[in-house]
């Protein structure tokens, strides 16, 4: 085991979860007559990257001028104080960028970002606020992060990490959006007062609240003829007659929030689950909000759909190398993430590693059609992992380390 000295920690092996197999792309159809050639960093296996994962947030502020995010007021608003973890601390693309030598003076040859996109910059309830310094609260999945920077910063940091050679992953999320979706019962005018100010919402399960009867079992018959979420009925035909999100609590969207997530589907509650909040256990490890997160309904495909199109864009117009998928336990995995594999054909994208959350619980069995399928377990946060490394679901070693750049409890994650 090879140990790089300095302020990181190192992460040893993580591992593969499923058939290594890394297949050129061989879309026959894909790309220009006279394809350029591909770039050499593309050859390496991924068992051969030295993978730096970094928050850009705490890495290197390049630009004073963004560290509030275009917002105008306090830390309340804009999200931005240095002094508490919890906060912004102006770390951005074009610090990273500008400390590529540095990084790839480590050994590192690739990079995994925390997410870059453009988070909900302050959420929590009164009194116990924070910011998406972490970059795991979406609100607009097509835009950079303004804290973080531009898509041009974005571009020219993936551009000049593959000038050098080193490839770019990014952070994804198929599961959840930035908590903006309340329920009436916990978080409405009318809700008891300690549940206001708790802000948790308990769970409320499938047998006690069925899709298709009005927030009560027994309650008045809706959304007729709804099957439910097994794999046989995750169809467009099914998921037609879900039109009322109300089976369990009573969503709704603050005043002045109706719009804020981007693209646009994602403001309606009826891709969510709408369930209350997950204790990771069970059918509510799946169905739950992430301590408020709105949790999307990843078995629908149309949610399925709409989460191709963001994240092939992001293939397509910045050619980043690969995905880290979080929460991905907590979804779908045979529906969502088996679609989002599909999204590859007739991208033009050499290859696609796809990270992925703790395997040891379910079987992944995707099928291979010609392209990268690569599933990295990589469950936890990164000192998580190096404090732990027998916790990997794993068979086969493949890739040799991960730098950790920053823990993300230090964002208050
Ligand atoms: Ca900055
Ligand atoms: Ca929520
Ligand atoms: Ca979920």
């Amino acid at each position: 085991m090879k140990v790089i000295q300095g302020s990181v920690s190192v992460l040893r092996a993580l591992v593969m979860a499923g058939a290594m197999t890394l297949t050129a792309c061989a879309g026959g159809t894909a790309g220009p007559a006279g394809a350029q050639q591909a770039a050499p960093f593309l050859g390496r296996l991924p068992e051969d990257e030295v993978i730096y994962f970094v928050m850009p947030d705490r890495f290197e502020n390049g630009d004073p001028s963004n560290d509030r995010g275009g917002l105008e007021g306090g830390p309340l608003e804009t999200g931005f104080d240095p002094t508490r973890k919890g906060f912004y601390h102006g770390g951005d693309l074009a610090g990273l960028t500008a400390q590529l030598d540095y990084i790839q003076g480590l050994g590192a040859t690739a990079i995994w970002l925390t997410p870059i996109f453009e988070n909900k910059p302050v959420q929590g309830p009164p009194g116990a606020e924070s910011s998406g310094c972490h970059g795991y609260w979406i609100a607009d999945f097509t835009n950079v992060d303004p804290h973080l920077g531009t898509r041009e910063e974005f571009r020219a940091f993936v551009e000049a990490a593959h000038a050098r050679g080193m490839k770019v992953y990014m952070d994804i999320i198929t599961n959840h959006t930035a908590d903006v979706i309340k329920y009436e019962e916990c978080h409405g005018l009318s809700a008891p007062t300690e549940a206001r100010e708790q802000g948790v919402c308990p769970y409320r399960s499938l047998g006690d609240y069925p899709f298709t009867t009005l927030g009560r079992p027994g309650g008045a018959p809706l959304n007729e003829g709804f099957l439910g979420l097994d794999a046989r009925d995750l169809t467009e035909e099914n998921f037609a007659r879900l039109t009322r999100p109300d089976y369990a609590y009573t969503p709704f969207v603050p005043s002045g929030e109706e719009a804020v997530k981007t693209p646009a589907w994602l403001n309606n509650p009826i891709h969510y689950h709408n369930r209350g909040d997950t204790s990771f256990e069970g059918e509510n490890s799946r169905l739950g909000d992430f301590a408020g997160l709105d949790d999307l309904m990843t078995e629908s495909p149309a949610v399925v759909a709409g989460m191709i199109e963001i994240y092939k864009r992001w293939i397509t117009d910045y050619r980043v190398d690969g995905f880290r998928i979080d929460t991905a336990r907590h979804s779908d995995l045979e529906g969502g993430l088996i679609a989002l594999s599909r999204m590859l054909p007739g991208d033009d994208v050499e290859y696609l590693i796809v990270f992925n959350a703790d395997m040891s619980d379910r079987e992944i069995n995707l099928p291979v059609d010609g392209r990268a399928r690569n599933w990295v377990s990589a469950y936890g946060t990164c000192a998580a992992q190096a404090r732990a490394p027998g916790s990997y679901s794993v068979s086969v070693p493949a890739l040799d380390f991960v730098i950790c750049h920053s823990d993300l409890t230090e964002c208050g994650a």
